[in-house]
């Protein structure tokens, strides 16, 4: 008998189905970032990072063209069980011979019709979308759509209709939804002496380019932030500010993990919108004493996010994207890394004896919950990650092929 043959008898004995866990799985869409593979820079002009977000390390061959990080992304993605999808930023527009020319407000399909493209090779689920409020000479003093300034905002918004527009069609081009997500990188230094104006610009300005888009083919969502490096006081753009604003508007919250003060978790708040919204989105990220956004890695706070998106049957309501970026290590590994640990969280809680679990919490058997979440951490749960990637075609080591990559691509490159 198999190791999973085995390990399968031992969680049927604790009432879990390992076959349907496993199915259950393949089928969950991951969102993937492409900014792992080049350090947010994208292809539209910018070579540093700003906006309050950060990159540090300068591990080799990280991929300047868009050629490369195509090559990196489909390395990268072969390696990568289940349901992928890509995550776009409107910064890695492929702006060919109109480089220069156009800018943000005037951005068009056009320009991402070789992700398309590309996508439809390598056999993606379907392509999400970012408008890009950073990283660009049109931030003014470290705004956008809360400038004061309004030849600055009106250029925002349009960036947002813009990136709208562009999603309609990225979702009709896979025949499935486009998820978009807003996130800006506003807000102050030191204390403001208006909090109010900012953010009823910021609502007036979400207003605007929220007008008229596909709903269709469109799910967009906001994204809180508590600070930004060198936007320490004041973010306009806070949870209590997006949540009110989402709710109002028929849209969706996104929840980052590294968003929140140190001691809140993401893993906490997940039910409390499931409430009251058919949907949410998560930026799966790991903050490191700050919003770091390190590699994910299979560690408790990510299991238990995993655990609140499977027991509240939220599988369809959660929409799930990666956001971490480190340049001090490989980044295809980085990416790899990432994607199945999300994997082996949301496999973990699908493995986990949680009707058993609920029924002892509501009779107060909580001296059985206690034993029977302890014990539930001692099964064999390797032998199906083992088995899950097996059938996805794919083994445990990757690293040896990142080795090869390594060797062969990412050190030629200048
Ligand atoms: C920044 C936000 C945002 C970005 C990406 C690149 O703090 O988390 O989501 O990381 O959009
Ligand atoms: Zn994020």
């Amino acid at each position: 008998m198999s190791r999973y043959d085995e390990s399968k008898k031992i969680y049927a004995e604790l009432g879990v189905d390992t076959e349907s866990a496993i199915n259950t799985l393949k089928n969950i869409p991951i969102s993937v970032h492409c900014w792992q593979g080049d350090d947010v820079l994208g292809f539209d002009g910018t070579d540093t990072l700003s906006g309050g977000i950060q990159t540090t390390g300068n591990y080799p061959g990280v991929a300047k063209t868009p050629e490369q990080l195509m090559a990196d992304i489909e390395y990268a993605f072969k390696r990568m069980p289940g349901k992928v999808r890509l995550n776009l930023h409107a910064s890695y527009a492929i702006l060919g011979e109109d480089k220069g020319k156009v800018d943000r407000d005037q951005y068009t399909i056009k320009y991402f019709l070789p992700w398309i493209e590309f996508g439809k090779r390598i056999g993606i689920d379907g392509i999400d979308f970012n408008p890009t409020f950073f990283a660009h000479p049109k931030v003014k003093d470290g705004l956008t759509l809360t400038s004061p300034d309004e030849a600055t905002r009106k250029f925002w918004i349009e960036h947002g209709k813009r990136s709208l527009e562009i999603a309609a069609e990225l979702g009709k081009a896979f025949g499935k939804p486009c998820f978009v997500n807003i996130w800006i990188p506003d807000g102050y230094k030191d204390i403001p002496a208006d909090r109010l104006g900012p953010r009823i610009r910021l609502r007036d300005s979400l207003d605007e380019i929220l007008k008229g888009y596909d709903k269709k083919w469109v799910i967009p969502a906001v994204e809180s932030k508590v600070f930004g490096i060198g936007a320490e006081s004041f973010t306009p753009g806070s949870n209590e500010f997006y949540q009110n604003y989402a709710a109002t508007r028929g849209i969706n919250c996104l929840m980052d993990m590294g968003h929140y003060h140190p001691t809140e978790v993401v893993s906490e708040k997940i039910s409390s919108l499931l409430a009251f919204y058919d949907k949410l989105a998560l930026h799966v990220s790991r903050p490191v004493r700050w919003d770091s956004d390190h590699v994910i890695i299979f560690e408790d706070e990510l299991k238990e996010v995993a655990k609140e998106i499977v027991r509240n049957d939220a599988i369809h309501k959660v929409i799930i994207g990666l956001d971490f970026f480190d340049a001090s290590i490989n980044r295809i590994s980085a990416w790899v890394t990432g994607q199945r640990s999300m994997e082996k969280a949301l496999l973990y809680a699908l493995t986990l004896p949680n009707a058993k679990l609920k029924e002892l919490q509501d009779k107060a058997d909580f001296t059985q919950l206690m034993y029977l979440q302890e014990h539930a951490k001692m099964m064999p749960f390797s032998d199906i990650w083992n088995e899950y990637l097996l059938r996805c075609g794919l083994k445990e080591d990757y690293y040896s092929d990142v080795v090869s990559y390594e060797n062969e691509v990412l050190s030629k490159r200048k």
